[in-house]
């Protein structure tokens, strides 16, 4: 056999059935995984490139599966507010918050958007992430949500890495239409999302259904307007109160439900059997300092798969380290290692429908995984603020 490179001397914690492999081999062909396995089985055959990996472990490359990582400014000053007491519903019902970013990200423009993002992209990249998805949604207008989603593309072409591009324009009521969310909710579904999909921008669609956002009707209109076009559809379900965000998501048949702190059981239930991810996101909570932990048992109990992710925004979440979501995960959610891991890469992938081709290391899967300089996977998540990352390939190619 004949692969472009073989990864040998070292483990292989796969995320697929077969689970951990030590003494591993990994061999690459066409940028995608042609084998993997124990060393010892392994066929005959030579590579281009051969590297040892001196005992170290590989994983799935990381999949960040929930980020507004394009935006403009930052909201350090909101920061200082709510260290002195003010909610963050406050804020975003004095005029500041999400439509305070709205304002700077119609400022950027385009290029302003890929250069402040490109840092940010760096950050996680360098942590072994290897698929990232972007959110657009601080734009509310046709022009600056196709500015958003043209700088998320351009950021994956640049880096070489797989960016998912997710259409948030039901993310706020923006200033132009306060007062008549419905009028804006028109816009999104006959203006906004038909244009962007034709432009072939949109691999999702989201939206935010909160009170302080859009209510369950408006979302469903929304979700509509995503079939029509044969898009699949996410949601901001369930963060800040139970409005049935997760229930009327799994009616959608969604990829993923976030947030989810504030889902009851019949939601998790209907998440269960429409196949529907759970999106946890740590920083979100944190930097809210909520205390409605989302309901991690009921998903264990019905088999609802676990992702997590860091929700980089400027306002809930100003987070660029998976990692740090990982440790998270577990000490403020009690995941085990495993699932938080299992987050970060097998459900990850599904949360982004593309289960088939990522977030495990299996022969025919794309060649996207991370070397580690740890003992043990679990250091993943132990470390606050280390980066045991020393090797990334994406797409077959060594990165670092
Ligand atoms: N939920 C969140 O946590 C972010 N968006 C959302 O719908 C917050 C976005 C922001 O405050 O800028
Ligand atoms: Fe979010």
């Amino acid at each position: 056999m004949e692969w472009d490179s073989l990864w040998f001397n070292g483990h292989a914690a796969t995320m697929a059935p077969v689970g951990t492999v030590r003494d591993a081999a990994l061999a690459v062909k066409d940028g995608r995984i042609a084998w993997v396995g124990p060393r010892a089985d392994l066929p005959e055959g030579a590579a281009r490139e051969v590297h040892d990996l001196g005992g170290r472990w590989v994983t799935p490359g990381l999949i960040d599966c929930h980020t507004h990582l394009v935006f403009g400014g930052n909201r350090a000053r909101e920061f200082e507010m709510r260290l002195k007491g003010a909610s963050y519903e406050d804020i975003a019902r004095a005029g500041g918050g999400i439509v305070s970013t709205v304002a700077a990200t119609r400022q950027a423009g385009e290029e302003g958007l890929v250069a402040s993002a490109a840092g940010r992209l760096e950050r996680l990249l360098a942590e072994g992430v290897t698929v990232v998805e972007v959110k657009s949604g601080y734009g509310l207008d046709l022009a600056t949500e196709r500015a958003m989603l043209r700088a998320a593309r351009r950021l994956g072409e640049q880096y070489g890495v797989t960016v998912r591009t997710t259409c948030l324009a039901a993310h706020a009521v923006p200033p132009e239409f306060t007062g008549r969310p419905d009028a804006y909710i028109d816009l999104v579904c006959e203006e906004i999302l038909p244009a962007l999909a034709a432009e072939g921008l949109v691999d999702a669609v989201d939206a935010f259904c909160e009170r302080i956002a859009f209510t369950p009707e408006q979302t469903a209109r929304v979700f509509d307007a995503a079939r029509r076009l044969n898009l699949p559809v996410k949601l901001h379900a369930d963060q800040l109160s139970d409005g049935g965000g997760a229930a009327l998501a799994a009616r959608y048949g969604a990829l993923s439900a976030d947030h989810v702190e504030h889902t009851g059981e019949d939601g998790v239930r209907a998440m269960a059997e429409a196949g529907t991810v759970a999106v946890l996101l740590p920083g979100a909570f944190y930097t809210l300092r909520e205390t409605k932990l989302p309901p991690v048992e009921l998903f264990r109990k019905h088999g609802v798969p676990m992702a997590v992710a860091t929700d980089c925004n400027p306002g809930t979440s100003p987070a660029v380290s998976l990692l740090l979501m990982l440790n998270m995960a577990c000490t403020l959610f009690r995941l085990t290692p495993q699932e938080a891991l299992a987050g970060v890469t097998r459900n990850a992938a599904k949360a982004l429908g593309m289960a088939e081709t990522h977030g495990t290391l299996e022969a025919g899967k794309a060649a996207d995984f991370a070397v580690w300089d740890v003992g043990d996977p679990a250091e993943l998540c132990y470390w606050l603020g280390a980066n045991p990352c020393v090797g990334v390939v994406r797409g077959g190619m060594t990165r670092s």
